[in-house]
């Protein structure tokens, strides 16, 4: 919500730029605080373990931005929980998005998510499209008060899903929008063909 202050109040551009970087500087400094937190709580990475084909490992990803090549789409999924993608912190327009393209159609049966800090809430919702163009809601998380660092979703209908898109609608204060890693579930969609 800071982002919109400088501009209502007719503060000029270089006004603005600084005072998002100072509200960054905060909120990293804010986040950074709960990672260490849970650190010190002995967060691990064991609960991570792959139990399932990750359908969306290193397959290839886009986003609405990125804060720079060291926080890029790929790296929420390159199997590793430790990188991120990052968006760039000026939702100009709209709400930040993450998105990976499986290759083929797929039956999808869900799909888990790790966010970066543990402790925060972040709102979202997953949508899945067989073409890239016509989305369809997998699962609504805009109204979620959950704290959970990783997210395990079940979809009810996902049949025919090439493309996965999460949506980033909500944040706690002090937080930006980030993803450290996303597994899709599910089994290649049959035409009934070979049967
Ligand atoms: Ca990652």
């Amino acid at each position: 919500m800071d982002i919109i202050i400088g501009p209502l109040f007719g503060l000029p551009s270089a006004a603005v730029h600084v005072g998002r970087q100072s509200a960054r500087r905060v909120r990293q400094a804010a986040c950074a605080v709960v990672l260490s937190l849970a650190l010190l709580a002995g967060a691990s990475g064991s609960a991570w373990a792959a139990d399932q084909d990750n359908l969306a490992l290193h397959k290839p990803a886009s986003s609405s931005s990125i804060e720079n090549d060291e926080h890029s789409a790929a790296q929420a999924n390159d199997g590793d929980p430790a990188t991120s993608w990052r968006a760039d912190d000026e939702p100009e327009g709209g709400p930040e998005w993450w998105q990976v393209d499986l290759g083929k159609a797929f039956d999808l049966s869900g799909c888990r998510i790790r966010w970066p800090f543990r402790g925060q809430t972040y709102q979202y919702k997953v949508e899945g499209s067989a073409d890239g163009k016509t989305w369809s809601v997998l699962s609504d998380q805009t109204n979620t008060t959950s704290k959970a660092q990783v997210h395990d979703l079940k979809f009810q209908k996902a049949e025919q899903i090439r493309y996965v898109k999460i949506t980033v609608t909500g944040l706690d204060e002090g937080c930006w929008v980030s993803i450290s890693e996303v597994k899709v579930f599910g089994t290649e969609h049959s035409t009934g063909a070979t049967k």
